[in-house]
């Protein structure tokens, strides 16, 4: 027998049968196997970029308009063209841009699910995690764990701009959300800056710390350490065809990704370099840091630059294509699919 692809034919004995069992909110599977069970990914995610310019004219529009305290996060949201009014980049991520202007601060509070942070534009706003603040610089990584009290706040005289990447689909998928708020904007501070970052990002760890955390204790991966471990490995490694010099951001208690649910990436592709077709079945969001290039996926053309956001949906083929040397940052959900067993990829025949 081939495989069955659409559903049988309906006969009126059939339908009758359709009608009766779905006044008891039963259905027949075989009515609708072939979405619930397709072949390969048929995501209705499409590849899909936000250039920078317009995103920052809109954002500055938005800070005439409403402040961060009453916003509680000024954010406007990436919304997949294929996923609109869910506020889905993906279909199991969120993603965003944040600004907060001198002087502000977005209030703490703390929920279910996790997030990172990816700094666009500006210099020496803060977020404090758990007690303790950390400063952000452009191309710093920052995550806020599930359940951590998390506020910002702006010192420096100029806006600060960032990519806000969190697991909201996912946590509404399994309807596991909880949110809480501080009764004050700010949370107490008690460790001194740069604490995280001394105990556990040396490549050391407290000598009794326990294995297993399941966020990493680190909360800002500085850009200057990880661009600068991209640039020193360019002496003696060689060119991935697909992925150049890709590092994953890690949590160093168990080795895993720096969050439970969202892998993020770091990668160097050279002047000129032309990836090998690629796919896997994490849908990835990207921004770059430095360069201008072009992605394809599929028939897609996707034109970036620095701060622009493209989305490469789950399975299609996609092909960096970049001018000068280029710094994209990356994240998506294989975190959760390496767990379940599930992650795929297909490098053609790199
Ligand atoms: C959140 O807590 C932040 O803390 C940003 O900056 C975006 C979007 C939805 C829910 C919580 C933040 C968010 C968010």
């Amino acid at each position: 027998m081939p495989p069955q692809s659409t559903a049988p034919v309906d006969t009126a004995a059939r339908r009758a049968f359709y009608g009766k069992i779905d006044k008891a909110n039963i259905s027949a599977l075989w009515n609708n196997l072939a979405n619930l069970v397709t072949p390969e990914p048929a995501s209705a995610c499409v590849p899909y970029v936000w250039h920078y310019n317009a995103v920052r004219a809109a954002m500055i529009e938005a800070g005439g308009l409403i402040t961060a305290k009453e916003a509680e996060r000024r954010v406007l949201v990436f919304e997949n063209p294929g996923l609109r009014g869910q506020s889905k980049v993906t279909t199991s991520l969120y993603a965003g841009v944040q600004m907060v202007l001198p002087h502000e601060v977005a209030p703490s509070h703390r929920h279910s699910q996790s997030a990172l942070r990816f700094v666009l534009e500006g210099s020496g706003a803060y977020t404090a995690v758990n007690g303790e603040r950390t400063r952000m610089e452009v191309g710093d990584f920052i995550i806020t764990p599930s359940g951590a009290w998390h506020d910002h706040g702006n010192a420096s005289p100029d806006p600060m701009f960032w990519l806000d990447g969190l697991d909201i689909p996912l946590i509404q998928f399994l309807d596991a959300s909880f949110l809480e708020h501080l009764p004050e904007d700010e949370q107490p501070i008690n460790r001194p800056e740069g604490d995280a970052l001394a105990r556990f990002g040396a490549n050391m760890l407290p000598v009794d710390q326990k294995r297993g955390a399941t966020t990493s204790p680190i909360f800002n991966y500085p850009y200057a350490r990880s661009r600068e471990a991209l640039e020193q490995m360019r002496k003696s490694q060689a060119w991935d065809a697909c992925h150049g010099i890709k590092m994953r951001y890690v949590n160093p208690t168990n080795g895993d990704f720096a969050m439970p649910t969202i892998a993020a990436c770091l990668q160097l592709l050279p002047k000129g370099f032309k990836s090998s077709r690629y796919r896997s079945t994490d849908a990835t969001v990207f921004t770059a840091v430095e360069g201008t290039g072009r992605t394809r996926v599929g028939e897609t053309v996707l034109e970036w630059g620095p701060r622009d956001v493209f989305v490469v949906p789950s399975w299609k083929p996609v092909v960096h294509e970049v001018d000068g040397d280029a710094v994209l940052f990356s994240f998506s959900d294989r975190a959760v699919q390496d767990k379940l067993g599930i992650w795929r990829e297909d490098r053609g025949n790199a």
